[in-house]
């Protein structure tokens, strides 16, 4: 719940405003004068829209998804820190996309970019369930017909930690028949189906017929998700970034979870990149920095 007192000092007219958002969480809206929007919710600091110029919506956000500070939002970006998936003892995907963020700053540029950055350091209740100081910071860029989401990991303490960080993103597709990966050929995965085998992918194209869980090592930096039922692409460049995670449930999977409707598989694919292949350490007073651009192509 929020004070709307205390968001005044970040909204910048017709360019940022601060209001509550599904069960009066917090979220930070973002018009760019094309425009263009953006909304990150400070609960995970998860980006849960961005619509192109014409309106429409990019993003997959779940009609069942939960909006609770103690669940993670399905759809948007979440936010994954500092353990990937189940690879550990924290919770699923770490403990980032279900904290309360802070907003720090919001910007409106000369150039018309629109900016929030937002903040989570430990707290007692992370230094419980995972015993080391950090700090993080999510910056979300917004341009004409492109977003940037970036990610800062620094360790403030005196300990070594190890960490995966990523962006989980889900995005919005008209038909996920009618969809397909490109930039994958030649990279190794790891298949989740199939027991964590690691082979090297061969298509050109990564189309969808089943359930699909698949890490990309070291995938090269530039991807692009062919949306073909809405005649639109989006590139995907990431940044200091070594991976990639290409991930839809399909049938049986999308009934097992609540909080995602059963047939909602078929408009949605999840592009993920940051580091999961593997946990990264980062010394004591060192820092991490990645980021991802999306960018709207329409035909
Ligand atoms: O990134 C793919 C993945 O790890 C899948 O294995 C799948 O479980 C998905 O993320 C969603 O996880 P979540 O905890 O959000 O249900």
């Amino acid at each position: 719940m929020m004070n709307e007192i205390s968001w005044e000092k970040f909204a910048i007219p017709g360019a940022a405003a601060v209001m509550p958002g599904v069960n009066g969480l917090a979220k930070v809206v973002l018009t760019h004068r094309s425009g263009a929007g953006a909304e990150v919710y400070l609960h995970g600091a998860h980006v849960t829209s961005w619509t192109n110029s014409r309106g429409e919506e990019l993003f997959f956000l779940s009609r069942e998804s939960n909006f609770a500070p103690d669940k993670p939002i399905r759809g948007g970006i979440p936010v994954i820190f500092p353990q990937f998936g189940a690879d550990g003892p924290l919770p699923m995907h770490g403990f980032a996309r279900i904290s309360a963020w802070e907003l720090a700053h919001t910007e409106a540029r000369a150039n018309g970019v629109v900016a929030a950055t937002l903040t989570l350091a430990d707290s007692p209740h992370t230094r419980e369930i995972w015993p080391f100081a950090f700090a993080l910071e999510l910056g979300v860029l917004l341009d004409a017909g492109a977003l940037t989401v970036s990610l800062r990991v620094r360790n403030t303490g005196k300990a070594a930690f190890e960490y995966a960080a990523a962006l989980h993103t889900y995005f919005r597709v008209a038909d996920i028949r009618r969809t397909a990966v490109y930039g994958l050929e030649g990279v190794t995965s790891i298949d989740d189906m199939r027991g964590g085998a690691r082979e090297v992918e061969t298509r050109a194209a990564i189309r969808f017929a089943e359930e699909t869980d698949r890490v990309y090592l070291a995938a090269p930096d530039a991807l692009r998700l062919e949306d073909e039922g809405n005649e639109r692409a989006i590139a995907i460049a990431k940044r200091g970034m070594s991976d990639a995670v290409v991930w839809n449930p399909w049938i049986a999977r999308a009934r097992r979870m609540p909080d995602f409707g059963d047939d909602e598989y078929q408009q949605m694919v999840c592009v993920e990149t940051g580091n999961m292949g593997c946990q990264l350490e980062l010394a004591p007073r060192a820092e991490w920095y990645g980021e991802t651009t999306f960018r709207c192509i329409t035909k």
